[in-house]
C-alpha cells in the first residue's frame, strides 16, 4: 500500500499537482512544456471534453476521430517531468481506493511535443526531429534504479569516455520507444538529444556570469558512437525516457529546431515550426 503521504490525492480524488481524476487521461498522452501550447494543440481535436489546471500543469482531453488524447503541459525542466510522470503513471496503475498498484498495469503512449536548439551545422532551423535517445546533465535518474538494455549501456560508456572530465556530471541515458520512433517518428531527423538541467551555461550559453565547461556545444556536438550523434539541446527528453522507461510506458520526443545553436540564430518564424510539429504528430497518432 502507498502511503498518504507518498502519494497525495487531493479530496476531490485528484491527484496533487496535475488535479486530475483516474478517468481524465487518455491511454495516448502529448507533453508539451509551455501551458500555452495545450490550447494549440486541442485548438485541432474534433471534440474537447474538458480543460482543466493546476499551476503550470495545464491539461486538455478530446478525441482526433476516435482516438481520445490528452494534452498536458509540464513546465519546464525534468524536476517537473519527476511530477508529471509519477502523476500520469499513479493514475492509470494504483488503484486510489485501495491505495494498491493494480493487478493489470497500463502503458501510456507519451509524445513530448518541445522546442529544441540544433548543435549541428547540417540541421536547419525549421527541421523536426524525433530523438531515438534522451542523454541526461541533470541529477534527477541519480534517484531512481535505471536498468539499461546492452545498447544503452555500450552507448553511455561511450558518451561517459567522451564526458568524463567532467567530474560533476553523471549521465544517464535512455532509448526512445523503438515503436514510436518508427511510426510517429518516421521519416523525420533522428539523434541523440541532450536534456540540460538549466537553459544558459548548462546549454553552453554565455551571458555575463562565466562558463564553467568552455566550449560545451563543440564537445556535444563532436561525440559520436557508431552511428549515433549529439543533435540537439533541450531540458525535458532524458528524463521523460528514463521515467517512461522505469514505469513502463512508451515515449517519444518530439524537437520543434528553433535554434542553431553553431550557427548562432534564433528562428523568426518559431510558431510556424512549432504548428509543423503539432500537426505532423496529430496525423501520425
Ligand atoms: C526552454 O525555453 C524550454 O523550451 C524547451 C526546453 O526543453 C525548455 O522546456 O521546450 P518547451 O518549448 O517544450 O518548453
Amino acid at each position: 500500500m502507498v502511503a498518504e503521504s507518498d502519494l497525495i490525492i487531493n479530496p476531490d480524488g485528484s491527484i496533487y499537482h496535475l488535479n486530475l481524476l483516474p478517468d481524465d487521461i487518455a491511454e495516448t498522452v502529448i507533453t508539451v512544456g509551455d501551458p500555452d501550447r495545450v490550447s494549440g494543440i486541442s485548438k485541432h481535436f474534433d471534440s474537447l471534453e474538458f480543460k482543466k489546471g493546476k499551476r503550470e500543469f495545464i491539461t486538455h482531453t478530446g478525441f482526433v476521430g476516435k482516438k481520445r488524447i490528452t494534452v498536458l503541459s509540464t513546465g519546464i525542466g525534468t524536476d517537473n517531468i519527476d511530477i508529471v510522470f509519477n502523476e500520469l503513471d499513479a493514475l492509470v496503475n494504483i488503484d486510489f481506493k485501495t491505495r494498491e498498484v493494480k493487478k493489470q498495469l497500463t502503458s501510456l503512449n507519451i509524445i513530448r511535443i518541445g522546442t529544441s536548439g540544433s548543435v549541428q551545422p547540417d540541421i536547419p532551423m525549421g527541421t523536426i526531429l524525433a530523438s531515438s535517445y534522451g542523454l541526461g546533465m541533470d541529477a534527477l535518474m541519480n534517484y531512481y534504479v535505471h536498468d539499461l538494455s546492452s545498447d544503452e549501456r555500450s552507448l553511455l560508456d561511450d558518451v561517459k569516455t567522451h564526458f568524463g572530465h567532467l567530474k560533476n556530471i553523471n549521465p544517464y541515458l535512455t532509448a526512445a520507444s523503438q515503436n514510436l520512433l518508427n511510426t510517429v517518428g518516421k521519416d523525420m531527423v533522428h539523434g541523440i538529444t541532450v536534456t540540460a538541467p538549466g537553459f544558459y551555461a548548462p546549454q553552453g550559453r554565455q551571458v555575463r556570469a562565466k562558463n564553467a565547461v568552455p566550449n560545451f556545444i563543440g564537445l556535444i556536438n563532436t561525440f559520436k558512437s557508431n552511428q549515433n550523434r549529439i543533435t540537439n539541446l533541450e531540458m525535458e527528453t532524458a528524463g521523460i525516457y528514463a521515467l517512461a522507461k522505469v514505469l513502463g510506458h512508451n515515449a517519444l520526443s518530439v524537437n520543434a529546431i528553433l535554434a542553431s545553436r553553431v550557427k548562432f540564430e534564433f528562428s523568426n518564424e518559431p510558431d510556424k515550426i512549432i504548428e509543423k510539429a503539432i500537426k505532423l504528430v496529430l496525423e501520425r497518432i
